[in-house]
C-alpha cells in the first residue's frame, strides 16, 4: 500500500479546475480535456493530492489576460458563436477553423486553465510553494491576437509575466514535441526569459514549421533577446537514452549561464512514445527524469501540462511527474511506469492497451548520436553569448 505523506522541507502546490475537463473541442478533435480528469483520477487514488496544498482555481481576469493579449481578441473570443469548422474560410484571429474550433464554453475554458497558471506562479513568487503544478496549461502556441494550434490564451507567457514580477531571470523549457512558437515570440526581445524548446522539426512538414538550430533570437546583437532563443530539432523516434542525455546537457549548460532564479517546465506529453499526434519514442521514465532533474536544481519550478493525445499515457505521465514532485516516485505500488492503469480509471477507453502498445510501436530512431553532438556543441557556442 501507498503511505504518502507531505515532503519535507518544500512545499508543492497543485492549481486545477473540474470546470476545465468538462469542455469538448468537438468530434474526433485530438485535444481532449477529460484526459485530465484519467490524470487527476490516478493521482488521488495513490492519494498524492495528500501530499500537496491544492487550490481550486479561479478564472483569470481580464486585466490578467491583457498583460499578453489584445483587448480586441479577447473580445472577440469572449463573444464568439460556435460555428462549424471550415478550413477554406479565412477566419479572424484564427478561430473557428479545424484546429481552433469555437466551442461551447470556449471563454471559459480559457479563462479557467490561465487561472491555474497565474495563480501557481504567484504562489512561487510569495514563496508559498517551491513546485507549482498546473496540468491543464501549457498551451505554447497562443500569440498575442490569434489562436493557434490549439491553444487559444497563452498561459505559460501569462505565468512568466507574473514570475518576472519578482524574478530577474526565468528559464523556460518545453519538452513537448512540437515547438514553443508562442512563448518564444512573446520573449523574443528580452534576456530576462530564456526559452529553450525541444521539438521535433521536419521543415513545414511538421507543426508550426519553426524551431531550426540556427534560431537564436533576435539578428541584431543590439537587442537583449539575441541568443536568449534555443531551439532543439530532433526527427523521427528518439528513445530515453538520447532525449535524458540531451535534456540534461543542455539545460544544465543554460542553468550554469543564465543563472534563472525561477524555471517553467512544459511538460507535453505528446513526446511520448505511442502518442497519437507526435513521432518520438520517449518512455514515462524518461519523460519524468526531465522533471527529476529540474527538480534536482533546487529553483522555484512551475510544472504545465500541453499535448498529449494518448490519453491514458497523458494520463500516467503527469502523475508520474506529480510523484516526483512529491519525492515519492519509486515508492508507489503498483509503480506508475510500469503498471497497466486499472479500469475504473480507464472506462472511456474501448479497447485495452497491451503492454506493446503503452511502449509504443519501436518507431524507428532517424537520430543519430553525431547529430545529437552537433546540436550540443551549436548550443555550447550559442551560449557563449549569454551571461549573467
Ligand atoms: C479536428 C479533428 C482537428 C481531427 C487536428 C494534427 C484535428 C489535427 C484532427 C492536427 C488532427 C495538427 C496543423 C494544418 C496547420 C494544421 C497543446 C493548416 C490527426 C500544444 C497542435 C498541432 C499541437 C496542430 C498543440 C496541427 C500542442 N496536427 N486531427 N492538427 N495547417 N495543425 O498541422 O503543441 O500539442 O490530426
Ligand atoms: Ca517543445
Ligand atoms: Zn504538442
Amino acid at each position: 500500500q501507498n503511505d504518502i505523506t507531505r515532503p519535507k522541507g518544500y512545499t508543492v502546490s497543485w492549481h486545477s479546475n473540474p470546470e476545465i475537463e468538462k469542455h469538448h473541442f468537438g468530434h474526433a478533435h485530438p485535444m481532449k480535456p477529460w484526459r485530465l480528469t484519467l490524470a487527476k483520477g490516478l493521482i488521488m487514488a495513490y492519494g498524492m493530492h495528500a501530499a500537496m496544498d491544492t487550490y481550486v482555481s479561479r478564472p483569470a481576469t481580464k486585466e490578467e489576460l491583457e498583460d499578453f493579449h489584445s483587448e480586441e481578441y479577447l473580445d472577440y473570443l469572449k463573444s464568439a458563436l460556435v460555428t462549424v469548422p471550415d478550413d477554406n474560410e479565412i477566419k479572424d484571429f484564427n478561430l473557428g477553423n479545424t484546429d481552433c474550433p469555437i466551442f461551447e464554453g470556449l471563454f471559459n475554458y480559457c479563462s479557467m486553465y490561465s487561472g491555474a497558471s497565474i495563480d501557481a506562479a504567484r504562489k512561487l513568487c510569495n514563496n508559498e510553494s517551491d513546485i507549482a503544478i498546473n496540468w491543464s496549461g501549457g498551451l505554447h502556441h497562443a500569440k498575442k491576437a490569434e489562436a493557434s494550434g490549439f491553444c487559444y490564451v497563452n498561459d505559460i507567457v501569462l505565468a512568466i509575466v507574473q514570475l518576472l514580477r519578482k524574478h530577474p531571470r526565468v528559464l523556460y523549457i518545453d519538452i513537448d514535441v512540437h515547438h514553443g512558437d508562442g512563448v518564444e515570440e512573446a520573449f523574443w526581445s528580452t534576456d530576462r526569459v530564456l526559452t529553450l524548446s525541444i521539438h521535433k522539426y521536419d521543415g513545414m512538414n511538421f507543426f508550426p514549421g519553426t524551431g531550426d538550430l540556427d534560431r537564436t533570437g533576435p539578428d541584431s546583437e543590439e537587442n537583449p533577446g539575441a541568443h536568449h532563443a534555443i531551439n532543439v530539432p530532433l526527427s523521427d523516434g528518439i528513445g530515453d537514452q538520447q532525449y535524458v542525455w540531451l535534456f540534461k546537457t543542455i539545460v544544465g549548460m543554460c542553468v550554469q549561464r543564465f543563472q534563472p532564479t525561477a524555471i517553467v517546465l512544459q511538460c507535453g506529453a505528446d513526446s511520448l512514445a505511442g502518442d497519437r499526434l507526435g513521432r518520438f519514442n520517449v518512455q514515462v521514465q524518461g519523460h519524468g527524469a526531465c522533471v527529476t532533474y529540474c527538480k534536482s536544481l533546487g529553483i522555484p519550478l512551475l510544472l504545465v501540462g500541453g499535448g498529449g493525445y494518448t490519453p491514458r499515457n497523458v494520463a500516467r505521465a503527469w502523475a508520474h511527474e506529480t510523484s516526483i514532485a512529491i519525492g515519492c516516485d519509486g515508492k508507489l505500488n503498483p509503480t506508475i511506469p510500469q503498471h497497466t492503469p486499472y479500469r475504473s480509471h480507464f472506462r472511456h477507453e474501448t479497447i485495452f492497451p497491451t503492454l506493446e502498445e503503452i511502449l509504443g510501436d519501436p518507431r524507428g530512431n532517424k537520430n543519430t548520436d553525431k547529430k545529437i553532438r552537433e546540436i550540443v556543441s551549436s548550443i555550447t557556442e550559442q551560449l557563449r553569448f549569454v551571461n549573467n
